[in-house]
């Protein structure tokens, strides 16, 4: 049973053994789901990234869910949910994990240089408005290894910290972190407490990057994440380019 110190995320939770994608779970019930509703697989058989990857989501080893969202908002501002979230599962695993993760904008929380949480963040609705959002999270906690094709980039809250994590207690942190950075975002439509986490932990602010923009590669200077949690970042060329979003690597140099 989860602590949860929520009000609305969370307060309907459904939990499956084993699910191909808790997000693809999520489209299926979200019209009649009520606002909030959490999906958790313990394994995912067909978990998916962005663009049509693969999420690795080993049964029992990590955080594999999703959060159903019906907010009145333009499905223009629906990519800020990635960065509430980001924010939450940063702060969260510091405080209930004791790991010191890393944003890197826009979708990943890595530790040292490794990636240990993945969001996408998917919507249905029309023009003006959405009808719901849904948040993946994957977050590797007991992870012990991973498949040769990503061991090199991927890493656990486990293997970084030397010891068990508790799934629930974590779960529960990210929900009541997420609720409150989401409420205030629907109450004062500003990400001003997101983006204060966000800068506080990116690991991307003031680095030199690689960005993969579509068929576009991009290098440049990462100048600042702006108030709409846009990156804005200083070509080679001198020239400024803000990023909606993208495919960020940290150049060594
Ligand atoms: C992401 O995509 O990082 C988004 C991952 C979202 C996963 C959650 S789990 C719950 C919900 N249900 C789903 O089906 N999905 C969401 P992207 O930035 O495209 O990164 C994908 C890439 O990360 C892959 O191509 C691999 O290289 C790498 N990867 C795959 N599994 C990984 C893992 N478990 N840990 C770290 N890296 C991984």
């Amino acid at each position: 049973k989860l602590q949860l110190r929520t009000k609305e995320i969370g307060q309907e939770i459904l939990l499956f053994d084993s699910v191909d994608s808790t997000n693809n779970y999520s489209k299926k019930i979200a019209k009649d789901a009520i606002h909030g509703t959490v999906v958790i697989g313990e394994e995912q058989t067909g978990g998916r990234g962005r663009l049509g990857r693969n999420w690795s989501s080993p049964k029992g080893e990590g955080i594999w869910m999703s959060i159903i969202l019906k907010p009145s908002i333009p499905p223009t501002e629906g990519m800020k949910m990635t960065q509430i979230a980001a924010a939450s599962v940063c702060k969260a695993i510091r405080e209930a994990a004791g790991v010191e993760g890393y944003i890197k904008w826009p979708n990943d929380i890595v530790v040292g240089g490794k990636k240990v949480c993945g969001i996408l963040t998917e919507m249905a609705g029309e023009l003006n408005k959405i009808d719901y959002l849904i948040v993946g999270i994957g977050i590797n906690v007991n992870n012990q290894s991973f498949p040769e094709e990503f061991k090199d980039i991927a890493t656990s809250l486990t293997i970084e910290k030397g010891k068990k994590i508790d799934r629930k207690t974590l779960i529960a942190c990210i929900l009541k972190e997420f609720e409150t950075l989401y409420q205030h975002y629907i109450d004062r439509r500003t990400l001003d407490e997101t983006l204060e986490i966000i800068r506080l932990y990116s690991a991307v602010l003031g680095k030199t990057v690689r960005i993969i923009k579509g068929e576009q590669e991009l290098k440049g200077r990462v100048l600042e994440i702006n108030d709409e949690g846009l990156l804005k970042v200083q070509l080679e060329d001198g020239k400024e380019e803000l990023l909606v979003s993208g495919e960020v690597s940290i150049r060594s140099e």
